[in-house]
């Protein structure tokens, strides 16, 4: 069975039986980090493939062999999936491993080691909109429904993957138990070579200017929309439709203006301060 029409209940969250089962989530919740691990933490739709495709040039020094002829699932493989450990291969470099988890699934485990982890966020509105058109062409995802429904269902966190605000709030909240890095996809938007070489810093593999110059080529939206290897055209069309959309739809900041009505952007005002009262975060391209 492929599992494209199951979903798996997991600490509370729906997601995707095609790529998840409970043994898979058991034992990513269980994982023994290594302290050299680089872990990717996302929620869906953040950016996760563009951190990835900059990570794997860091270590690279801005070789392309590797984000040219392996694809990122192979390079930095999901934790949760059930491929993972088929995947993960030892390597002289430090391993590199992505998860879309919630941090009470994955906090306990990664708190046992040193690896560090890289938060990647981005604006809730363009993550609703990317993720609701990703929904229409990912046959493993449920059918969305209008924009206007499934927006409600965003906001009130029962779309699979579970609630944006919990994820932002809850990895964000480990910010003195793990060695974390934050950055958000506006960054990286922003200032590509400047965010790549605070990266490359951070993580001990400081950049010489060509190399800092061929990831920024490299990782922009339009090269990285013709890469095989990570524009998903390599899955066939009965788990992703290519007929329907995109894997590398737009790449843009504010997106959500072409998708929101000024009802839904008032309502969604209302719960974003509700869900971050207590929260200094502040994303670009948020407000009108
Ligand atoms: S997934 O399915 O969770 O792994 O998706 P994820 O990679 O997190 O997010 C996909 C969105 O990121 C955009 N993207 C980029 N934008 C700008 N520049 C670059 N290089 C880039 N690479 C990926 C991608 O287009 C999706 O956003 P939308 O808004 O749908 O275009």
């Amino acid at each position: 069975m492929d599992r494209m029409e199951v979903t798996e209940t997991f600490a509370g969250i729906s997601l995707p039986g095609h790529l998840h089962t409970e043994e898979s989530l058991r034992f990513a919740s269980s994982f023994q980090f290594q302290d050299t691990d680089v872990v990717i933490v996302t929620y869906p739709k953040s950016g996760t493939t563009w951190m990835q495709e900059i990570l794997t040039l860091i270590y690279s020094k801005g070789d392309l062999e590797p984000a040219k002829t392996i694809p990122n699932w192979a390079r930095a493989p999901w934790l949760e999936h059930t491929y993972f450990k088929d995947m993960l291969q030892e390597t002289s470099g430090p391993r590199l491993i992505t998860t879309h988890l919630p941090c009470q699934v994955l906090a306990p485990a990664l708190r046992k080691s040193k690896a560090k982890v890289i938060y990647m966020a981005r604006n809730p509105k363009d993550v609703a909109v990317s993720f609701y058109h990703f929904h229409k062409m990912a046959r493993f995802l449920p059918d969305p429904g209008s924009f206007e429904d499934f927006l409600v269902r965003f906001l009130e966190g029962t779309v699979q993957y579970g609630s944006w605000f919990d994820h932002v709030k809850g990895w964000l909240s480990q910010r003195a138990e793990l060695d974390l890095f934050y950055i958000t996809y506006e960054d990286l938007h922003q200032e590509l070579g400047r965010s790549v070489e605070r990266l490359a810093d951070w993580l001990g593999c400081p950049l010489q200017p060509e190399e800092s110059r061929a990831i920024q080529q490299h990782c922009s939206f339009s090269s990285m929309r013709e890469n095989t290897m990570v524009n998903y055209t390599l899955i066939p069309c009965e788990i992703m439709d290519h007929s329907r959309g995109r894997f590398m739809r737009k790449g843009i900041v504010g997106d959500w203006r072409d998708h929101f009505t000024p009802v839904q952007n008032m309502h969604f005002h209302k719960i974003y301060q509700e869900e971050m009262q207590d929260s200094s975060l502040r994303f670009r391209g948020l407000m009108d």
